[in-house]
């Protein structure tokens, strides 16, 4: 039998709604200490014993019986054999989605991404010179999280931002690979690729061993034990985010088909158990439509346990007082996703402060981005999105200041220096910055 999915109804109006609003927005990713124990304990093995070590968890994990690290390494024939094996339609869907991804974080490079300097009254060149990372690590899961969309988000903007070298680890556990991840390595552009996961794979690529070389940072989601593992290597790598549940947040006028909405709700439901799907709407009737889909369509779904189980546990239909209110709410929340399903959006994005992504009317569905619209679907979750964006051409570069000083702006910046020097007790500052003074 098919379960039923009725998310919470809440109102705004409704005396309890902030305290039942919290309730159901709390999302605990506490550090489990089993977890921890186990991953402190792989990274130190791995960077005492190297290859021997990924080599041991990865059998043991992954159920594989391989005799050396090397083994475990995809060549570039086997990425390009997997996408030569793919039916003509995926191959054209990945490379369509790969040029869109692709043309959409050139523009963000051109935009924001470039080297910038001028010189001031003095003739000092001041400005800031971007360069990219040399080599990162992508982490792709395995199982049921193996997206091959999520290799093309991951390794597009490296490869746009300049990255020499990309390195993907992927989990195979029972030694099955996935063609589709494969496949989208192959055009994506990946250096190098090993079938390896785990803790055991992001310490390899923290620490380099020798057959997995030392990466400067490492992207992409992962299990408890990834999350856990990339937070305890940041530091010695740069890391992109720690990602929780999927969520979207639909803000609905009443215009679009209410079937429409229903479907974008399933459509982050069915991802996980844990993610998130908030309506929020002004037009009562509407969200009674709404469900009335929900009931509808529900049972058609492959995944119909997983969105119930989502719908039920996380999930809300709220009913708002306003537009406005809703904006608000939203802001509030800084969900991951936000669809403005609006016969006007323009009307509310400028209210709007807080979201990985806003997808604007009725047209744009949230599953139209996490393909193939080209902006990046590696996005600020767990209202993270209130200090944090999405994953883009600047995760893969760094910037470095370039400073200068003509003989004329050392007169005029010396004195200066010298006297907050002095300030500090810090007679050799003082002194460098005297010794290039002009004498009288
Ligand atoms: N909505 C997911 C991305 C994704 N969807 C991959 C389908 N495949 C997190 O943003
Ligand atoms: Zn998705």
């Amino acid at each position: 039998m098919t379960p039923k999915a009725a998310p919470v109804r809440l109102s705004t109006a409704s005396a309890g709604f902030d305290a039942e609003f919290k309730a159901r927005l709390h999302w605990s990713a506490d550090a489990d200490a089993a977890i921890e124990k186990v991953v402190a304990d792989i990274l130190a093995d791995v960077q005492r014993r190297g290859d021997e070590a990924v080599l041991e968890y990865t059998n043991r994990f992954d159920k594989l019986d391989a005799k050396t690290l090397s083994e475990l390494e995809l060549t570039q024939a086997e990425l390009k054999a997997a996408f030569e094996s793919l039916p003509a339609t995926q191959r054209d869907a990945l490379e369509a989605a790969a040029r869109r991804v692709r043309s959409y974080h050139e523009a963000q490079k051109k935009a924001s991404g470039e080297s910038w300097s001028y010189r001031d009254a003095d003739g000092t060149l001041l400005g800031q010179k971007v360069t990219p990372l040399d080599r990162v690590g992508i982490y792709v899961p395995g199982g049921k999280a193996a997206y091959p969309s999520s290799v093309l988000m991951n390794a597009i903007p490296a490869h746009v931002a300049g990255v020499a070298e990309i390195i993907m680890v992927v989990p195979t556990p029972g030694g099955e690979k996935n063609q589709l991840v494969l496949a989208a390595a192959y055009v994506a552009g990946v250096t190098r690729a090993f079938t390896i996961g785990g803790a055991q794979a992001v310490a390899a690529l923290a620490y380099g061993t020798a057959t997995i070389p030392a990466v400067d940072k490492i992207t992409g989601p992962g299990n408890a034990y990834v999350a856990a593992a990339k937070r305890r290597v940041f530091g010695t790598v740069g890391i992109d985010m720690i990602a929780g549940p999927s969520e979207i947040l639909v803000l609905a006028d009443g215009s679009t088909p209410p079937d429409w909405v229903a479907m974008d709700l399933f459509s982050q439901a069915e991802h996980d158990e844990l993610a998130q799907s908030i309506l929020l709407c002004p037009d009562a009737a509407y969200i009674d439509r709404v469900q009335a889909e929900i009931d509808r369509l529900l049972p058609g779904m492959p995944r119909a346990e997983i969105i119930a189980a989502s719908l039920n546990g996380r999930g809300a239909l709220i009913h708002t007082k306003s537009m406005e209110e809703a904006c608000e709410i939203s802001n509030r929340i800084a969900p991951e996703h936000l669809e403005v399903s609006s016969s006007e959006p323009q009307r509310w994005e400028p209210l709007l402060r807080h979201a990985g992504a806003i997808f604007l009317g009725a047209f744009t569905s949230e599953s139209l981005g996490d393909y193939c619209a080209g902006p990046n679907h590696v996005l600020p979750t767990s209202g993270t999105a209130r200090f944090s964006s999405p994953l883009g051409v600047y995760d893969f570069q760094k910037r470095s200041s370039l400073i200068e000083v003509s003989e004329a702006g050392a007169q005029v910046l010396g004195p200066i220096a010298v006297t907050l020097a002095e300030g500090e007790g810090l007679q050799a500052h003082a002194e460098a910055a005297r010794m290039r003074l002009r004498r009288a």
